[in-house]
């Protein structure tokens, strides 16, 4: 084990009973959990700072990660199990024993499951993903496929369209590019540790090709070329693209005969797709697409960042397919600077080791229960998934016939996340029974019978593996505030209470993960014993091309430009190729500007910091960005309050007119509380194959209100 250098600020001496302890931040995505230093004085957070020398942030924090000892003593923290007693979201609340608060759970649950079958209650996971294969398990065992996630609308549009092409996640191998597509990609804002990699690779000679309709730091610091489509006009724009490559010959001819499956098909389709046709299409002047086609001729070793944009289009899957095919006709998947495919080793994370993970979540599975919630409606969604659409869940309840689910338990639940949200309170209503857990008394919360307090990362234990085989099992840095448990703890207390038949789950947390972890050559108590992250002995490099030799798990074992998945399903009624249809206005008329809600901003995440001091500071009011020419003729000026009107309803925001935005564009930044975009967005314009809302290519009119 090596030391750890604390080099930021001076920790005082031992007389002043400040102790240093290794902590991780979880406010973001698994993949970015940065190492804390968290100087702890009487059992209080008193400072925190990045931990020099770990893997992901080497010393530095974000914003966010800045500003957990806030996060962590948030005033609405919730600090006991509390009971209903008002209305259903009036926020009355009287504190409970967890004695109380678990019986009344369970009690519940078996309720419904004994009079309406077990498929009646539904299990949903919000943000957070650290607990959710015990989560899944727990609904598995208890008997219903009804097990939904925040990923019904977060990156997994983007694993769909993988899944149906190589039958396998994909990352990228950019170490070794030559280009990368940053498409819908400003990791300046939403992936830190990728844009350094990037800068650092451009130093080498890699290019960079950006997608994006807004000017953005990556455009700036990073593009050698960027492209401004319409908003989710991609899947248009990589069809062009396609088109001049097809037309030239610059395709690999040798690797579509051994390894791709559908290119005439898939050629034939392109044909119509000039590059006039795609200026048409996407506002891309046609001789950009030409100069695009001609950079990714000139490089071998090509590869494109995992996108949730992407995804936020009704087409979003097929558009993400039609750029995926790119780098399938120029022979970059599973070869040395281009798409590799994934071993995934804990929490959908790809770590270079296999654990038992998938397998602890499937083997409960289950198969015989009536199918989960959206299986109808999104067919190819619940074949690759195996789960609830969540999106499809307020109309589920809401529809009040046999199929409607009665209860509910929700870890992290956050209404303001769906489209149309006010549906999700009307279902709330409806339910028999609702229970959330949740670090604090959100306006979800309020809406729960039964509210169990969380803890957060800085307060438990936990296990996190990183890139390169990397493996740490935390410590406490605090003790729990209040009465707070961690997540896994209240799952396998519930596994307890409710008596299920599952002796794993009933153990707990760290004996799930032994379990699943039970291959690896260090043990729990080994890593737990680091003060940073141990690097496993066994990682072996990937041999390029080895998963094509083996066959690949499609239908013929070739990458797959025509799906034979889609095509064996004709009812499902989508098409097999990764076809075009552009995003949904219902009055172009009414509706002339195109709307982008959630393009992340680096101060927030989600419904998160929006209530925490300095992260707020940062950007006070809910704003809309807009061109210059649109507010130079709507006579809108920085600051004025502007009504942003769509199909569904209107809201007024802070006015920040800018020459990032194109014309004809806006962007606003969605979970605030007092102006919540996703309550004016239209809840059934939804991707068929993915169930994706499209948050990102709504309509809208503006106006000057003030
Ligand atoms: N308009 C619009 N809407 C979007 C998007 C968009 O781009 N635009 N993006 C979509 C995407 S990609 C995503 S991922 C989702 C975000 O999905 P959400 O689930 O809305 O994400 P958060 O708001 O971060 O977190 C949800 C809740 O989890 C709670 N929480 C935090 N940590 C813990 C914990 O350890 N345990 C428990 N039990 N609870 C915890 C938080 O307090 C919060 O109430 O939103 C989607 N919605
Ligand atoms: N600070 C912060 N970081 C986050 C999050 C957060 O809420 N805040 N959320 C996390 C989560 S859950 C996710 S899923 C990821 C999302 O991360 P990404 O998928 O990378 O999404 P964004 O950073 O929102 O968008 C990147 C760029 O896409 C552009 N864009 C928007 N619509 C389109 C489009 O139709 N086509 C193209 N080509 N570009 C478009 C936007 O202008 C933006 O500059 O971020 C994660 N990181
Ligand atoms: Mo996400």
């Amino acid at each position: 084990m090596s030391e750890i250098n604390y080099t930021h600020g001076k920790i005082p001496g031992e007389e002043s009973g400040i102790e240093l302890k290794h902590s991780l931040c979880d406010i973001c995505s698994p993949g970015m959990h940065c190492g804390l230093d968290v100087l702890v004085k009487d059992g209080k957070i008193v400072k925190i700072e990045g931990t020099e020398g770990f893997p992901i942030n080497n010393g530095k924090l974000c914003t966010k990660g800045a500003s957990n000892r806030q996060y962590v003593y948030r005033e609405d923290r919730i600090k006991t199990p509390l009971k209903r007693v008002g209305e259903r979201g009036e926020g009355k609340f009287e504190p409970i024993s967890w004695d109380e608060a678990l019986k009344t759970i369970s009690e519940n649950l078996l309720k419904v499951k004994k009079e309406y079958g077990a498929d009646k209650v539904a299990f949903y996971s919000g943000y957070s993903k650290y607990y959710r294969f015990m989560l899944r398990r727990l609904a598995s065992v208890f008997g219903t496929q009804n097990y939904g996630t925040e990923s019904s609308s977060c990156m997994t549009s983007g694993l769909m369209a993988w899944l149906v092409a190589s039958g396998s996640a994909m990352s990228m191998n950019m170490p070794n590019s030559e280009l990368i597509i940053g498409w819908g990609a400003n990791g300046y804002h939403s992936r830190y540790p990728m844009v350094r990699n990037m800068q650092k690779n451009m130093e080498h000679g890699m290019k960079v090709i950006t997608v994006d309709p807004r000017i953005t730091p990556a455009s700036q610091r990073l593009a050698d070329l960027h492209l401004r489509p319409h908003l989710g006009t991609d899947g248009a724009l990589a069809l062009a693209i396609a088109h001049v490559l097809i037309e030239n010959d610059w395709v690999d001819k040798e690797y579509i005969d051994k390894y791709v499956h559908g290119f005439k098909e898939y050629a034939e389709y392109v044909k119509q797709f000039t590059p006039e046709k795609g200026q048409e299409l996407t506002g891309v002047p046609a001789e950009d697409i030409v100069k695009a086609a001609e950079l990714i001729h000139s490089c071998k070793g090509i590869c494109i960042p995992e996108s949730s944009t992407l995804g936020h289009h009704r087409n979003g899957m097929q558009n993400y397919r039609a750029l995926m095919s790119l780098l399938i006709i120029t022979g970059n998947v599973d070869v040395k600077g281009g798409q590799l495919p994934v071993i995934h080793s804990f929490m959908e994370r790809a770590c270079g080791f296999e654990t038992y993970e998938e397998e602890f979540m499937e083997e409960r599975y289950p198969e015989d229960a009536p199918k989960a919630i959206g299986a109808d409606r999104f067919p190819l969604w619940y074949y690759l998934r195996k789960d609830m659409q969540a999106n499809a869940l307020a109309d589920n309840v809401l529809n009040e016939d046999e199929n409607s689910v009665r209860a509910l338990v929700g870890f992290g639940m956050n209404y303001r996340m769906f489209t149309s949200d006010h549906r999700y309170l009307e279902m709330f209503k409806k339910l028999d029974f609702f229970a959330d857990v949740d670090l604090f008394l959100t306006d979800t919360a309020k809406y729960a019978d039964i509210v169990l307090p969380a803890c957060t990362s800085l307060e438990r234990e936990t296990f996190m593996p990183y890139n390169g085989g990397k493996v740490w099992y935390t410590k406490k840095a605090i003790e729990p505030l209040g009465e707070a448990k961690s997540d896994p703890e209240i799952i396998s207390l519930l596994a307890q209470y409710m008596d299920l038949d599952d002796d794993l789950l009933k153990a707990g947390y760290k004996e799930c993960v032994r379990h699943c972890l039970r291959d690896l050559p260090v043990s729990i108590e080994e890593m737990q014993a680091s003060e940073e992250p141990l690097q496993l002995p066994f990682i072996k490099p990937y041999v390029f091309g080895s998963s094509l030799e083996k066959g690949l798990h499609t239908p013929t074992g070739k990458l797959e430009l025509y799906s034979e998945i889609i095509a064996a399903h004709p009812e499902w009624g989508l098409d097999p190729l990764p076809t075009y249809v552009p995003p949904y206005n219902p009055d172009s008329e009414k509706y002339p500007f195109r709307l982008c809600a959630g393009a992340r901003i680096p101060n927030a995440l989600h419904s998160r910091l929006h209530d925490v001091p300095w992260e707020r500071s940062l950007l006070p009011e809910p704003s809309v960005e807009m061109s210059l020419e649109d507010a130079d003729r709507l006579g809108i000026e920085l600051g004025d309050d502007v009504e942003i009107v769509t199909d569904v309803g209107a809201l007024s925001f802070k006015a920040i007119p800018t020459a990032t935005v194109m014309e004809g564009d806006v962007f606003i930044y969605h979970g605030y509380r007092e102006k919540d975009i996703n309550s004016i967005l239209n809840g059934q314009n939804l991707d068929p194959y993915s169930g994706f809302p499209a948050y990102r290519s709504a309509y809208c009119n503006i106006r000057r209100i003030s």
